[in-house]
């Protein structure tokens, strides 16, 4: 089958992650690329041998040559960007957070669906080897039937220096990481109907929330804490693993620090190391979120030629914005918020 040729949108600090994971994707490459910073298009064109350099999204696009393109710009540019390949009717891939609202996030996937364009919002972390390990666990019975989960990342890692727009938002860390944690307790324990926030602020340095607290109500009646924090200094670093917990009818799952997943049932208690693959390009502690992204660009090469929505399409993706926004006007107001009012 013809290899599909791609176009990558922002050449900034995770672009680069991208390149690497499409450089080595079989049944994938990257034709063209695009920043409007000069510094970092030639950065990264001269680093994975792209000639094919443009400043401008809208020259990128008229001058085509590709089959998808995969927007790797901040949350500002999305829409626009996702807006402009469906002009084109071209298959887009973008960053989380899909927008920065969710009147945006929805015009995007109405746009996509309208010009029958494949729409995938890059929410990598439930492919995380670990999650998936865990999902597989829970997904054998071995636990029964889950009634309570927790998922937690919580960490002091310096995440500022290499993305300084986090200290400036007014949102941080709900938007940014939050988001992730949301969206695997949606993968592990199925969609959820409301969400009761909590928000605090530790670090003075930063604009937005780096503390928050998110207890859900999931389908089907089971609950679970999804908690995050960069205010967090622990003996050994954890960053950027997610820990788990899901209690079930018949037994448990903990996935831990230094990637134990532990699965206990009445018989027995199953303990194995689940760290991830170190990728050739990969570095440490990076290397978990690294293998992830090649994980998800290759579930997205298999997705465009088999025809089939990615798991975590635009349409799928507004189930874990909605409990972002969810979350922020509940830690707000106080109240708990039902997803109904974003859906
Ligand atoms: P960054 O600021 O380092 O890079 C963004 C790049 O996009 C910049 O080089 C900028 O010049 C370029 N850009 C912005 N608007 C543009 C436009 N309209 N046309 C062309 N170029 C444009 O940001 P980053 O840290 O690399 O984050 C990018 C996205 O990736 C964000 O949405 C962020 O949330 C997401 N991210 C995801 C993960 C993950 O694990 N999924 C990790 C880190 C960042
Ligand atoms: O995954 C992310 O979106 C990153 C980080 C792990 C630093 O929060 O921004």
């Amino acid at each position: 089958m013809a290899e599909l040729k791609g176009a990558l949108i922002g050449c900034g600090f995770f672009a680069v992650n991208q390149m690497h994971g499409w450089r080595d994707a079989e049944g994938a490459r990257i034709v063209a690329i695009c920043d409007r910073d000069p510094a970092r298009l030639k950065a990264v064109g001269d680093e994975f041998g792209i000639t094919r350099r443009y400043t401008s999204a809208e020259d990128l696009f008229a001058d085509g040559g590709f089959d998808f393109v995969d927007i790797a710009t901040t949350v500002g540019s999305h829409r626009a960007l996702v807006e402009m390949a469906t002009r084109r009717g071209i298959a887009t891939i973008c960053q989380k957070p899909i927008a920065p609202s969710m009147e945006d996030a929805k015009a995007m996937v109405a746009a996509c669906a309208k010009a029958g364009v494949p729409f995938m919002v890059h929410e990598n972390f439930r492919w995380q080897s670990p999650i998936r390990a865990a999902k597989a666990a829970i997904d054998s019975g071995a636990i029964g039937e889950v009634f309570w989960g927790r998922v937690s990342f919580r960490s002091a890692y310096d995440v500022f220096s290499g993305q300084p727009y986090l200290a400036t938002g007014k949102r941080f860390i709900i938007e940014d990481l939050g988001i992730h944690a949301l969206d695997i307790a949606r993968f592990l324990l199925g969609d959820a109907s409301a969400v009761t926030a909590r928000t605090q602020r530790v670090n003075p340095d930063i604009a937005g929330e780096d503390v928050a607290t998110m207890l859900l109500d999931h389908h089907g009646g089971v609950t679970s804490v999804v908690d995050c924090s960069y205010a967090t200094k622990l003996p050994v670093e954890p960053f950027p693993e997610t820990l788990l917990e899901i209690d079930g009818s018949k037994g448990t799952l903990r996935l831990s620090q230094g990637y134990r997943l532990s699965v206990h049932s009445r018989d027995a208690t199953r303990v194995e190391g689940v760290e991830p693959r170190l990728l050739p390009w990969a570095s440490p502690p990076w290397h978990n979120i690294q293998e992830s992204v090649a994980l998800i660009q290759g579930h997205w090469i298999e997705c465009l030629r088999a025809g089939r929505e990615p798991e975590t399409s635009g349409r799928d993706n507004l189930k874990t914005f909605a409990l972002v926004e969810a979350s922020y006007r509940g830690a707000a107001e106080g109240r708990t918020v039902p997803l109904a009012e974003f859906l």
